[in-house]
């Protein structure tokens, strides 16, 4: 019990320290003394357990499992309590800081006034999902089962179909593989049907202004501020702009960043609609990949290949590139199995990579730049594989 009895001193109970003499408490607004007051059981409920309750393995899994839920469920009570409460004039000050940057950078005191109003405060959901991103380890086969769905293959070619005209107009005009275009869509935003609820200023505004991602508050103000300059442009919609609750924008999912580099402005009317505006968005998606030395026409993505016995590890990654012919060559990685042929659009001379999504588990591919494209995007193995994977699921289906 004796670590109990220093903690009780630290948080001036009524076992420690006179409270009034407590540095901590007297340092604190009355508010945060209740809620510290109301959650104190459970604190040193967690911290003073006596040795029995660390013999509880005979116990039913679910009964522990209850227990253990109802104190996270209290413990997250207080912490948004307090969050709430306790950070409010600190992220007041800091508004008054963001509000200058924004003016010195270029966004219009109405913008910034009306953005950047007194009762914005921090998104406790935001916090909540930011803090709680699960760690799933999924293989890339399963991963492409959840992504790659049935379901979603079949929107995509009802998708497709319905708005072929204008799908193959844009792919032409970009010189971009149409189905690739659609599968960006459909990974992103499920064709537009899920592009998220949340204020983007205000989900913006709580990841930059708190310290509790990881260092990541920086990256938040810059985006921040490419939101509030998109909005003083005027291509935001007038009902808000909204998003995913970390900032991303619209039906291709862009950060407020990426949407100066790429959004564009098919349909002419003077906004880069990418909330609302099929021309809009999917022209923005095949200007992100033009833009990131994507190959133009229909040359795919790359080929599963069979690695040779001994092949060298070392030499997997998308950091390991070979000329197409050198990989035959040296390495003994042959598109087609033999290095006869190769598949039309792609010389001997093109570079390229192989991937291994799932390491020894799983299938190699032999990639080209354009699944770097996709990379680019999202930079992750299994996002660029279902990408591919998507886009052919489509165009099978539309074909047959
Ligand atoms: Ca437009």
């Amino acid at each position: 019990m004796r670590g109990s009895l220093i903690v009780c001193r630290a948080l001036g109970t009524s076992q420690g320290p006179d409270r009034a003499q407590s540095p901590l408490f007297t340092n604190l607004p009355r508010r945060r003394c209740d809620i510290l007051k109301a959650f104190l059981p459970v604190l040193l409920s967690l911290v003073c357990a006596p040795p029995s309750a660390f013999a509880r393995a005979a116990l039913p899994a679910s009964c522990v499992q209850r227990e253990i839920h109802a104190h996270r469920k209290e413990m997250k009570a207080f912490y948004h309590v307090a969050s709430s409460d306790v950070d409010v004039e600190r992220f007041q000050n800091w508004l008054l800081e963001l509000k200058a940057e924004a003016i010195r950078d270029g966004v219009s005191e109405g913008t910034v006034e009306r953005e950047l109003h007194v009762n914005l405060k921090p998104n406790v959901r935001v916090q909540e999902l930011d803090q709680n991103q699960p760690e799933v380890k999924w293989s890339c086969k399963k991963y492409l089962s959840t992504v790659v769905s049935q379901q979603r293959i079949r929107n995509g070619i009802a998708e497709f179909k319905e708005n072929s005209a204008l799908i193959r107009d844009i792919a032409k005009h970009y010189d971009v593989d149409p189905f690739v275009l659609v599968s960006f869509w459909g990974i992103e935003s499920n064709f537009g049907r899920l592009t998220g609820s949340h204020d983007t200023v205000e989900a913006l505004a709580t990841l930059a202004f708190d310290d509790f991602n990881r260092g990541r508050s920086d990256y938040f103000r810059r985006e921040l501020l490419a939101a509030l300059k998109i909005i003083d442009a005027g291509h935001a919609p007038k009902s808000g702009m909204k998003g995913s609750w970390a900032g991303a924008l619209g039906q291709c999912q862009f950060m407020p960043s990426s949407f100066g580099h790429y959004a564009t402005d098919y349909d002419g009317d003077g906004r880069a609609d990418i909330w609302e505006s099929k021309p809009d968005v999917l022209a923005s998606i095949a200007n992100y990949l033009v833009k990131e030395s994507y190959y133009t026409g229909e040359n795919g993505w790359g080929y599963e290949v069979k690695l040779p016995t001994g092949f060298d590890r070392a030499n997997v990654g998308t950091y390991r590139s070979f000329t197409v012919a050198e990989w035959g060559e040296l390495h003994g990685v042959y598109i087609d199995g033999k290095g006869k042929e190769l598949p039309p659009g792609l010389s001997k001379d093109d570079r390229a990579f192989v991937v291994m999504p799932d390491n020894d588990a799983g299938p190699a591919y032999l990639v080209h730049r354009n699944f770097t494209a996709y990379l680019r995007y999202n930079p992750s193995t299994f996002y660029a594989v279902a990408v591919a994977h998507l886009a052919s699921s489509i165009k099978d289906g539309v074909a047959s």
